[in-house]
């Protein structure tokens, strides 16, 4: 590939182990030239029991039109939270006007987990994440998110007959290419469900604890790298979901707002090779 710059589209949360401060030093570490643009600044992420925020999403137009003016592209647009429905549309005009020919749009519609909508999201974000999913080759939700996206009730545990429904009711909605995660059909395992667009295929590993914070990211980020380091679907949601492991493993009990993927990234680039 002559252009492997890749544009991901998230928040700064200045502390909490998420979103760009994960992103930019995954992608980077995968060799991967990484622009980002912060969709807003917050403190820290919306799970601490306070956090500040600074909306950003006025600067998005202008930010593209100056990248525009300088014929800047990019190989892939990845994104993630959105702090604001309204960015939808700028990341759609950045998508149509920023990507080289057959770039790739990939969509972690953030926005939910364990159940539950974070903080400040409703109704209408659901609407627009699908909206931006519509416009993807890859999405990437969670258990939790397929079933906003669907409309289909969140169980806390399932099993395979659940997950196919999920995916059903993904491909009838968006014409992208799936990769559902948090799926455990077995008892004690987590994974990932992959389908490609003919097939769908499963990658279990152990599940550890109850789940931490931030491993969406982690997952998304590396998938995103491993893809674009020219992995197949499979492989590249294999070695996410290895790696978040990885790094769940090397998390201690007592840091509950994220996870230690510092320590891991040397693992990540021997999985590239
Ligand atoms: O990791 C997802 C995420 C990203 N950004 C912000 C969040 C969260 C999850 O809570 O609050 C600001």
């Amino acid at each position: 590939m002559n252009n492997n710059k890749i544009l991901t589209i998230q928040d700064v949360s200045c502390v909490g182990q998420c979103s760009l401060t994960v992103a930019l030093p995954i992608l980077s570490a995968c060799s991967l030239e990484t622009a980002i643009l912060p969709s807003s600044v917050l403190s820290n992420h919306t799970a601490f029991s306070e956090f500040t925020f600074c909306d950003l999403t006025d600067e998005m137009p202008k930010i593209m039109s100056a990248w525009k003016n300088q014929g800047i592209s990019f190989s892939a647009v990845y994104t993630g939270y959105l702090g604001n429905l309204n960015q939808v549309a700028h990341v759609k005009s950045i998508m149509g006007s920023l990507l080289d020919e057959n770039g790739v749009k990939i969509v972690d519609p953030a926005m939910a987990d364990s159940g539950k909508l974070y903080t400040g999201f409703d109704d209408a974000y659901v609407e627009s994440m699908k909206e931006l999913c519509a416009t993807a080759d890859i999405i990437l939700p969670n258990i939790t998110e397929a079933c906003l996206l669907t409309g289909i009730p969140y169980k806390n545990s399932f099993d395979k007959q659940y997950v196919e429904e999920l995916i059903g009711a993904l491909k009838n909605l968006f014409s992208a290419k799936i990769v559902l995660t948090g799926v455990g059909v077995t008892e004690g395992t987590t994974g990932v469900a992959i389908y490609d667009g003919a097939n769908i295929e499963y990658y279990e590993h152990i599940k550890i604890g109850l789940g931490s914070h931030g491993t969406g990211d982690v997952f998304a980020s590396a998938f995103t790298g491993a893809y674009m380091n020219s992995k197949s679907l499979l492989e590249a949601a294999k070695i996410a979901a290895d790696f978040t492991v990885l790094c769940i493993k090397a998390t201690t009990k007592d840091h509950w707002y994220g996870v230690s993927f510092e320590k891991c990234l040397p693992e990540l680039i021997e999985m590239l090779k």
